[in-house]
C-alpha cells in the first residue's frame, strides 16, 4: 500500500529537553510539501553536534528530533522536485547546497543561505515542521532530523548517491568523514612535506588525520586527553601522539618545542572548545601558520587571544562540512570510497539498533566509541 501523500507513523527518538535521554515515540511525519523530499532513513551515526545539543551547548528549540549524519532511501517527493525520485539512495544534507545563492555560486562558498547552523530555528521554510509527536510539533534539526524512521527534508538537502552504496558505512559521508577529510584538503590546503596538528580524535579528527595523510604530510601530531584514541589515530595516518595531561607547560609550548621552536605548518581543533581552539592558533608557525576551527564553538561563547598572532601572519579560519559544496561533493565522496580511494571502518566502532540510541550516546560521552552507526 502506497504512502504517499498521506502521513506517516513511525518511530523517531525524540529529544524532549536537554539533558534527558531520548525517548521513543510513535511521530507522525506529514507528506513532504513542495520541494520537499520524504525520506525513509536507513542509517545514521551519532556524532558530537548531536550532544552539544543534548549538553545544551548548542542552543536550539525542544522537543526536537536529532541527527544529521545519514543514508537513506527517497519514499515520495513533493510537488517539482526533479532531482530525486522515489526509491533514489540519497544522503540527507546538513549543509544545503541550494545553487543560487552568493556562497553557492562563489567557487570559495560552502555555507549556503538554507542552511539553519547559524541560529537553529528547527523550522522548514513555511514556518511549521513535519513532525507531530503526542499532538504536538516537534523540530527539526540543520535541515536534516535523522533520528527517525521518516523525514521531511528541503530538495536542497538530499542528493541522490549510487545505489550500491553500503548506508551503514556511507552516512559517515553526510558528516563526520567528510567534514574532517575536508577541512585538511579543502580549508587549510595542506602541503605535501608539511607538519600538522590535530586535536581531538574521534570521528571528525580522525577524518582530518585521513586528510593529512592523503595530502601528504610528512608528520602529523595527533592531540586528545584520552589515550586510548592513540592506536586509532597512528592507524589511520598520525605520526606522533600527545596528551596534553601529561604535561605542566601548556600544549602549545609542547609542540612549538617538538618542531624545532618554530610551531606545525597546519593545525585544527576538531573539539568545540574556545580554550584548544586557542591553543591550536598558538601552536602553528607565527608567521604561515593555518590554524582551522572545526569543532563546533559552544552558543554562548566569546573567544580573547593576542592579535599579534594575526598580526605576524597567521591564518585563522573555519569551516562547516570540510568546505565541501555538499550536492556536488557527496556523490563523489562516495564514489570515491566506493573506488576504495579511503576507508571508512576504522571510524565506526559500534553499530546498534536504532531502538539503542542511548546506549550510542554513552559510548560518545565515555569516549568510548569513535562512530557508533544506528541501523532501522
Ligand atoms: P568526539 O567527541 O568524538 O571527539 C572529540 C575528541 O576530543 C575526543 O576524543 C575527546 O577525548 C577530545 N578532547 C576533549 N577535550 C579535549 C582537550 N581539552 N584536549 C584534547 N582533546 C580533547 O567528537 P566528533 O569527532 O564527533 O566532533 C568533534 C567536533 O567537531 C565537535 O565539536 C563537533 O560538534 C564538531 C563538528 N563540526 C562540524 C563542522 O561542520 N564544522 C561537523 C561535525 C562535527
Ligand atoms: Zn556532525
Ligand atoms: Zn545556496
Amino acid at each position: 500500500m502506497s504512502t504517499t501523500g498521506k502521513v506517516i507513523k513511525c518511530k523517531a527518538a525524540v529529544a524532549w529537553a536537554p539533558n534527558k535521554p531520548f525517548s521513543i515515540e510513535e511521530v507522525e511525519v506529514a507528506p513532504p510539501k513542495a520541494h520537499e523530499v520524504r525520506i525513509k532513513i536507513l542509517a545514521t551515526g551519532i556524532c558530537r553536534s548531536d550532544e552539544h545539543v543534548v549538553s545544551g551547548a548548542l542552543a536550539a528549540p525542544f522537543p526536537i528530533i536529532l541527527g544529521h549524519e545519514a543514508a537513506g532511501v527517497v519514499e515520495s517527493v513533493g510537488e517539482g522536485v526533479t532531482c530525486v525520485k522515489p526509491g533514489d539512495k540519497v544522503i540527507p544534507l546538513f549543509a544545503p547546497q541550494c545553487g543560487v545563492c552568493d556562497a553557492c555560486v562563489n567557487p570559495r562558498g560552502n555555507l549556503c543561505v538554507k542552511t539553519d547552523l547559524n541560529k537553529i530555528h528547527g523550522l522548514m521554510e513555511d514556518g511549521t515542521t513535519r513532525f507531530t509527536c503526542k499532538g504536538k510539533q516537534a523540530y527539526q534539526f540543520i535541515n536534516t532530523s535523522t533520528f527517525t524512521e521518516y523525514t521531511v527534508v528541503h530538495e536542497s538537502s538530499v542528493v541522490k548517491i549510487d545505489a550500491v552504496a553500503p548506508p551503514e558505512k556511507v552516512c559517515l559521508i553526510g558528516c563526520g568523514f567528510s567534514t574532517g577529510y575536508g577541512a585538511a584538503v579543502n580549508t587549510a590546503k595542506v602541503e605535501r612535506g608539511s607538519t600538522c596538528a590535530v586535536f581531538g580524535l574521534g570521528g571528525v579528527g580522525l577524518s582530518v588525520v585521513m586528510g593529512c595523510k592523503a595530502a601528504g604530510a610528512s608528520r602529523i601530531i595527533a592531540v586528545d586527553v584520552n589515550k586510548d584514541k592513540f592506536a586509532k589515530a597512528k592507524e589511520v595516518g598520525a605520526t606522533e601522539c600527545v596528551n596534553p595531561q601529561d604535561f605542566t607547560k601548556p600544549i602549545e609550548d609542547v609542540l612549538k618545542e617538538m618542531t624545532g621552536g618554530i610551531g606545525v605548518d597546519y593545525s585544527f581543533e576538531v573539539i568545540g572548545r574556545p580554550e584548544t581552539m586557542k591553543a591550536a592558533l598558538a601552536s602553528c608557525h607565527i608567521n604561515y601558520g593555518v590554524s582551522v576551527i572545526v569543532g563546533v564553538p559552544p552558543s554562548a561563547s566569546q573567544i580573547s587571544f593576542s592579535p599579534m598572532l594575526l598580526f605576524t601572519g597567521c591564518t585563522w579560519k573555519g569551516c562547516v562540512f570540510g568546505g565541501w559544496k555538499s550536492k556536488d561533493s557527496v556523490p563523489k565522496l562516495v564514489a570515491e570510497y566506493l573506488e576504495k580511494k579511503f576507508s571508512l571502518d576504522p571510524l565506526i566502532t559500534h553499530t546498534l539498533p536504532f531502538d539503542k540510541i542511548n546506549e550510542g550516546f554513552e559510548l560518545l560521552r565515555t569516549g568510548k566509541s569513535i562512530r557508533t552507526v544506528l541501523l532501522f
